[in-house]
């Protein structure tokens, strides 16, 4: 577990809703690190020597959640990588000791797991948007990103996935007062601009 000066804030929202991209613009705002959990997944999925190599790649394609073991164990070594790098320096604690952690938890046990392994969250950022929005991202992007999940048959499953796995988590940490939901609709510009906002409250 680490200290309780390290600030952790979830980062969730459908497939498509934009969590990477305003994450993105975040850490220019704030010096945040930012780890997304898909990402993670995918370097490990290609990582010489993986042994989830295959089981990542059907996950995905799927449109399921990977074993939660192999998520958390990730995030945590990246964590941990990025505290050490920081530690020497002065105020560290200050700015690599905030993450943002994109596209997780998905699914309850994913919570309860990382809280009791790893830390409690501060804040919930929960990007919404409808499901024709997210589906006509995703297959712009797919076009050219090479993501094995970019395709209206990977897309509609994980659709499936965010609402019967992850919006209990997100009801999970309504109920604590936790979440800071965002209309994803609109501009890029626009909803960078309200997310700035609730942060910098947040952070005050
Ligand atoms: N775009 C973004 N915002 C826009 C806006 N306001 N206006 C117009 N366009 C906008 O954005 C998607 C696209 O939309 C981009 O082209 C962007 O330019 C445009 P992006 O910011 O990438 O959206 P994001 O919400 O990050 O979408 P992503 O596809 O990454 O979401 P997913 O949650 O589906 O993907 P993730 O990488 O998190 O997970 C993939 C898979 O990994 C999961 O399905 C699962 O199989 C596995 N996984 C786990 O098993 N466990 C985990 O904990 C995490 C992942
Ligand atoms: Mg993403």
């Amino acid at each position: 577990t680490f200290d309780s000066n390290v600030t952790v804030i979830f980062v969730l929202g459908g497939p498509g809703a934009g969590k990477g991209t305003q994450c993105a613009r975040l850490v220019e705002d704030f010096a945040f690190c930012h780890l997304s959990a898909g990402d993670l997944l995918r370097a490990e999925q290609h990582r010489e020597g993986s042994e989830y190599g295959q089981l990542i790649q059907t996950c995905i394609k799927e449109g399921t959640i990977v074993p939660m073991e192999v998520t958390v164990k990730l995030l945590e070594k990246a964590m941990t990588a990025t505290l050490e790098e920081h530690k020497s320096g002065d105020g560290w604690a200050d700015s690599r000791g905030r993450f943002l952690i994109d596209g997780f938890p998905r699914k309850m046990d994913q919570a309860e797991m990382f809280e009791h392994d790893v830390g409690k969250a501060t804040a919930v950022l929960f990007f919404s948007t409808t499901q024709e929005v997210m589906l006509e991202r995703l297959l712009e992007r797919g076009k050219t990103s090479g993501r094995e999940d970019d395709n209206v048959e990977s897309i509609k499953k994980r659709f499936n996935t965010y609402k019967d796995q992850t919006m209990p988590v997100i009801k999970h940490y309504e109920k604590l007062g936790k979440v800071i939901e965002i209309d994803s609709s609109v501009s890029i510009e626009e909803v960078h601009q309200k997310t700035k906002s609730a942060v910098a409250n947040l952070l005050s």
